[in-house]
């Protein structure tokens, strides 16, 4: 740091403390004398990590479940299962993420070892591995296929490594933490930079019987030495399960939650495997960051929500399975659905037993990517009158990073549009700066019909991302009024589309 710098640095700490601010931070305590006000005012001053920014501005990633299962026709191996059976007769990691980027998707994670223990990397810690299967004479990688691939085609990389070991001969001893950090650091060290680690949340019996006792905080500590960019997620720190695997997010979904929430075996116990909301149990629940919720907590904590779902009904191949492929418009619903309330979607597409995506998932995604595309070609709000000031054009400059905030008291604000000409449309995006925080509790949007203001649609969080979609609306002049906000509302971009049918 060079002088001016730090006279810089001082000055702020010195500001921040005399008028009684924290700094930004993606974590907040909340103190015994803290009055309602002043935790809703530091829940909105949570901001995300530089890492989950990144991670949350990709809005699409996918998984590539693939392994011994992938042969073996099951879901779930038993850890008992042959390498032998392990033979892609033409593997291709470059088709899987050229098929993944062209559907729009900016990152990719691979199942490096999957619950059955079997590794896609030539591993030291075990035999059980492609080493000892006929695939390239026990000489292929992968895990190194799939990284090459995406540093190929610019898309991030990311691995999928299952605590849970059902053929270990250590899980469930204090060895296989050990034998866990040696996997965890051969993928974190030989295959260049990982951008995110996901840790699912079984933990079930291993091999003699004995069910394990995960050292967390020693794999955190070596995934921020070794690879410090990467999001650690589910069971880690950074990016939350959002409590579903059916590719749906909640309509309110705030990315601040309370700390308590981070507890490991909580997430543990409302397990991956649950297909539905329960009305009980905290990520499951369909209000995790309420005003409600949050005036009671400890602390409080920027923690986002990732919606996993997989293309097919299984995580890994099935050729029983090659007709009922997610269709373009289910996966549609599920971009709108997830992307469009404030979530990042992880969409899984298997690899087939030949080791290349199948036609029926390539077709599928073609046709979800073309009609995001076509439909979101043309903001109709592009050209507006704004009643804003001059900073109200960056909500139509198709910048992220540019922003328009409203008055630093106000808690509420009414944007009003008029556009350039009668304009037909059915889809309401929002975004709001957040790197500032999330903000805004609820907003309107409606239309002047004659005299009258209409209500077209109306909801509660925006955060990264919110899409609505209504029935259309033909109109000239719109307005956005934003009814609460737990600090002076900011947004990013408006956008008025008209969805394309396919
Ligand atoms: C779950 C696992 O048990 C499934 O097989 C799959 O990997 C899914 C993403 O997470 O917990």
């Amino acid at each position: 740091m060079n002088r001016n710098k730090l006279i810089a640095f001082t000055l702020t700490l010195l500001c921040n403390m005399a008028f009684g601010q924290e700094a930004k931070e993606n974590y907040v305590l909340i103190h015994p004398g803290d009055t309602e006000k002043d935790i809703i005012a530091k829940a909105a001053n949570v901001t995300p990590s530089p890492r989950q920014l990144r991670w949350q501005q990709l809005e699409l990633t996918a998984f590539f479940h693939f392994g011994i299962n992938t042969f073996s026709d099951k879901e779930w191996g038993d850890g008992k299962e042959d390498p032998q059976i392990f033979n892609p007769t033409a593997l291709d990691a470059r088709q899987w993420v050229i098929t993944a980027k062209n559907a729009g998707i900016k990152q990719v994670i691979i199942t490096a070892k999957h619950h059955d223990g079997f590794c896609l990397w030539p591993t030291k810690t075990t035999r059980h591995s492609v080493v000892s299967s006929p695939w390239k004479d026990g000489k292929g990688d992968v895990v190194k296929e799939v990284a090459d691939a995406c540093r190929a085609y610019g898309i991030g990389f990311g691995v999928y490594l299952s605590p849970w070991d059902r053929n270990a001969p250590v899980y469930g001893t204090d060895a296989y933490n050990d034998f866990f950090v040696e996997q965890l650091t051969e993928l974190l060290t030989r295959y260049g930079r990982v951008d995110e680690v996901w840790f699912d949340g079984a933990n079930g019996e291993g091999p003699n019987g004995k069910k394990q006792v995960y050292d967390f905080e020693r794999w955190y500590k070596l995934i921020r030495e070794l690879q410090p960019a990467a999001t650690i997620a589910i069971m880690g720190p950074d990016v939350r399960w959002v409590g579903t695997e059916s590719g749906y997010g909640r309509e309110t979904e705030w990315s601040v939650v309370p700390a308590n929430n981070l507890d490991r075996h909580e997430i543990a116990s409302g397990s991956q495997r649950d297909l539905a909301f329960k009305p009980e149990g905290d990520m499951t629940g369909n209000d995790l960051g309420s005003r409600e919720k949050i005036v009671n907590a400890k602390g409080l904590v920027w923690y986002p929500a990732e919606t996993d779902v997989s293309i097919r009904p299984g995580w890994f191949y099935h050729a029983k399975e090659d007709d009922k492929v997610k269709t373009p418009e289910k996966l549609l619903d599920i971009y709108y659905s997830s992307v469009g309330r404030n979530g990042v979607l992880l969409l899984n597409i298997p690899p087939d037993k030949r080791g290349v995506i199948h036609e029926n998932d390539i077709a599928s995604l073609k046709a979800w990517k073309k009609i995001i595309s076509a439909t979101f070609a043309v903001n109709l709000a592009r050209g507006a009158r704004l009643n804003i000031g001059s900073k109200g054009k960056f909500i139509l400059d198709h910048d992220y990073d540019t922003y328009w905030a409203a008055g630093k008291k106000d808690s509420t604000a009414v944007i009003e549009l008029r556009l350039d000409g009668n304009k037909t449309f059915d889809v309401l995006l929002l975004q709001e700066n957040i790197a500032t925080g999330q903000r805004i509790e609820q907003f309107v949007l409606e239309y002047r019909d004659g005299g009258n203001w209409k209500k077209i649609t109306e909801g509660t969080t925006v955060g990264y991302k919110r899409l609505i979609r209504f029935d259309p609306v033909t109109a000239r002049k719109v307005r956005l009024r934003i009814l609460s906000s737990r600090l002076n509302p900011t947004l990013s971009e408006f956008g008025l589309y008209k969805q394309v049918q396919w």
